[in-house]
């Protein structure tokens, strides 16, 4: 089992956070933020990571992305390379969450990168504030284009005028299309790695439906995926919750999502969202059909989509001074095999059987590869394994081959358990179903640590100055919220609301908001956020 500190929130108060923005986004320090011209781009050494988690969050979480070979800097700020060690992780959930949906029967389509700005203008009351995010293409080479042409930042605009020709009558519904894309969002706010990056990987779903029922039961479903994607696969605690009115997608009815928590700077950070449309867009898009009784009707509809943001939220809370730390569903290469050769030992015996145990256990399903480079010593495979977060280490020498065994050592604890070669598999086995719920065992202790739940205002700074989430009773009036994010504007960034929690503890009678000292209608998570 891992061990955590569980009266320890967040240790990094000695430190404190060095700017907001660093603090908060992880981006590179001036001195190498313009990697990508020639001079920055700095060789692998092999060498341990130069920040600390616990010390400097930011310049960590920017270090071990590159050093674990997750990312490369690109010249364009914003924009990172994903390397195959990234790829690997998301296809992992990509499978995952396309079979799922394939089984509620939704399809998958592409729809174009490009989007006419009639098309955009339809939606404009609520893109309103999106605005300034939105790319647009003005020129084929040395001419300005007649009309510039969008980038899409997400593909309301650019897939419902379809809907609306599509759908015609009861029969037509429900329709229920996603897509694998990705999106740009031209960011202003400081970039991070897969956290806020202004081109981004996701899968949007768009459905219709031609009652409200259908829709609010997807929006839960889809929620579930969500959770199970974070927890049983990033093996990271979520909060399944509802988003405020102030919080929601402004051009829904209502949005729910889950919620994590990155204890090293106090801040909650959406994970997911899933939303129910109402019957917004389909007024704006026209999206009618014949119902059964032949009257003409509105569709209902749902959105909802996770992003290579859950890639960062994973580094972000399992990492650790020596790098990243893969959960082992998720992780490309879930066990590497190190031949320890000594003086005079038989290396052929030795490579031989690493061979082997590789073979033995690829073909036992588990994603396995053999370190056989002979210009690296054990020590520095050790490092650069640790660094790009492998779940478990076999390494082989001459005692374990006189003994026909192996030493397993786990990434998240460094325990070492010696394996006899019968019982490779099995034993394998448990050892990563064990990893994958140590892992989150531990994050669960320690976000829950960070909980406080308050009832007054002082409580609430208090503990918002420890840099918790925070569990309030809440009258859930949209200007008590505008007035808290009054309240706590500072360095930091103010507190708002992360979501109200599905699974609501008991508000006794008469309990008043912590804001307001009005009678509270629900318990809600606070915080700072990303
Ligand atoms: C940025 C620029 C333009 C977010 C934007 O959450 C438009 C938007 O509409 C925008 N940033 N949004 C909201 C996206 C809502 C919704 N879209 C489909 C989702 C799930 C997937």
């Amino acid at each position: 089992m891992a061990s955590v500190d569980v009266k320890k929130c967040n240790d990094n108060t000695k430190s404190g956070e060095k700017s907001k923005a660093n603090a908060k986004s992880g981006e590179k320090s001036k001195s190498n933020a313009k990697s990508g011209g020639k001079k920055e781009v700095k060789k692998e050494t092999g060498l341990g990571l130069s920040n600390r988690k616990d010390e400097n969050f930011g310049e960590w979480y920017s270090e071990v992305v590159v050093s674990g070979e997750m990312i490369e800097y690109y010249d364009i700020s914003g924009c990172y390379i994903l390397r195959p060690w990234t790829m690997t992780i998301w296809e992992i959930m990509q499978a995952f969450f396309d079979a799922e949906i394939k089984k509620m029967k939704i399809k998958n389509c592409y729809f174009p990168l490009f989007v006419s700005p009639g098309v955009l203008q339809r939606e404009k009351d609520h893109i309103e504030g999106f605005a300034p995010e939105v790319a647009w293409v003005t020129k084929s080479g040395e001419s300005d284009l007649e009309v510039p042409i969008a980038i899409r930042p997400t593909s309301e605009t650019v897939m419902y005028p379809y809907y609306s020709k599509w759908i015609r009558g009861h029969r037509d519904l429900p329709l229920k299309l996603n897509q694998w894309c990705n999106v740009v969002r031209w960011e202003f706010s400081h970039p991070t790695p897969f956290i806020r990056s202004r081109e981004f990987l996701w899968q949007e779903g768009h459905t219709a439906f031609a009652t409200q029922s259908e829709a609010d039961e997807e929006v839960l479903e889809i929620l579930e995926l969500y959770r199970r994607i974070y927890e049983e696969y990033l093996a990271i605690p979520v909060v399944k919750g509802k988003k405020s009115e102030l919080e929601k997608f402004a051009g829904g009815l209502y949005t729910t999502s889950v919620e994590a928590f990155i204890p090293n700077t106090g801040r909650g950070i959406q994970g997911a969202t899933s939303h129910c449309l109402g019957q917004n867009f389909a007024k704006m898009f026209e999206i009618n059909f014949e119902n059964v009784k032949g009257e003409k009707a509105m569709v209902w509809q749902n959105s909802w989509a996770y992003s290579t943001r859950t890639i960062g939220v994973m580094v972000m809370v399992h990492g650790d001074d020596k790098g990243l730390v893969l959960p082992p569903k998720v992780a490309s290469v879930q066990v590497i095999v190190i031949p320890v050769p000594y003086k005079d030992a038989d290396m052929q015996a030795i490579f031989d059987a690493c061979s082997a145990t590789v073979n033995t256990l690829n073909e036992a399903g588990f994603r396995v590869e053999a370190d056989l480079r002979d210009n690296y010593s054990p020590g520095w495979k050790y490092s650069h394994w640790e660094m790009k977060g492998v779940p478990l280490r076999i390494e082989i020498g001459p005692k374990d081959l006189a003994n026909s065994q192996v030493r397993a050592v786990r990434r998240d604890n460094s325990a070492k358990v010696d394996i006899p070669m019968v019982n490779l598999v099995k034993q394998v086995k448990d050892m990563l179903t064990n990893i994958q719920q140590s892992l989150f065992d531990a994050a669960k202790l320690k976000r829950d640590a960070c909980i406080d739940v308050v009832k007054t205002w002082d409580e609430f700074i208090e503990a918002l100055g420890q840099k918790k989430m925070i569990l309030a009773p809440w009258c859930d009036e949209e200007e008590v919220e505008k007035d808290v994010k009054a309240r706590t504007k500072g360095e930091m960034g103010a507190a708002k609301t992360l979501c109200s929690p599905f699974d609501q503890p008991e508000l006794p009678e008469g309990t008043i908001c912590f804001a307001s000292g009005k009678p509270a209608k629900k318990w809600t998570y606070w915080g700072r956020s990303y």
